[in-house]
């Protein structure tokens, strides 16, 4: 589970990011779309093309409920259940995709934040992202 230093240094992470938390999950999803294309196939109705307004909008939402999660890390679930059902029932998206946004998040924030992400603020935050995943619906570890 999240221990306590975790959780604190996640917490202060997300403090950095401040009120730019949005640019940083666009930025993750664009990296998810680029290098992972098989992850489009969940938007055909959006225009995922770089800096578009669809992306950016999408992208301020994927942050607030990361903030909403950042606010409750000792009740994922219940925080995140209305996301859950959306993404279990309504969209139905694959562990192998929450795993690479993840994974791209990880590569976002490493490239802005280098001096803050040391091997175990990348485990602490790694953590957190699957259990967020998990609480969306993925088993993935
Ligand atoms: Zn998701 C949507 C979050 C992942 C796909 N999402 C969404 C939203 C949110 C989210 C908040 C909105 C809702 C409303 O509106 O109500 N996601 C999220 C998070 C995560 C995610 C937090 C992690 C971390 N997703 C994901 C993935 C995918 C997705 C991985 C695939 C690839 N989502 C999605 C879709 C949608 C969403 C498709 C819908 C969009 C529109 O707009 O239509």
């Amino acid at each position: 589970e999240l221990a306590a230093a975790d959780r604190a240094a996640l917490r202060a992470l997300w403090k950095k990011l401040s009120s730019n938390t949005g640019v940083y999950t666009t930025e993750a999803l664009e990296r998810t779309f680029a290098a992972f294309p098989a992850t489009r196939t969940y938007f055909p109705h959006l225009d995922l093309s770089p800096g578009s307004a669809p992306l950016k909008a999408h992208g301020k939402k994927v942050a607030d409920a990361l903030t909403l999660a950042m606010a409750h890390l000792d009740d994922l679930p219940g925080a995140l259940a209305a996301l859950r059902n959306l993404h279990t029932h309504t969209l139905r998206v694959d562990p192998t995709s929450f795993q690479r946004l993840g994974h791209c998040l990880l590569v976002t924030l490493a490239r802005h934040f280098p001096g803050d992400f040391s091997p175990a603020m990348q485990a602490s935050l790694h953590k957190f992202l699957s259990r967020v995943a998990e609480a969306l619906g993925s088993d993935y570890d």
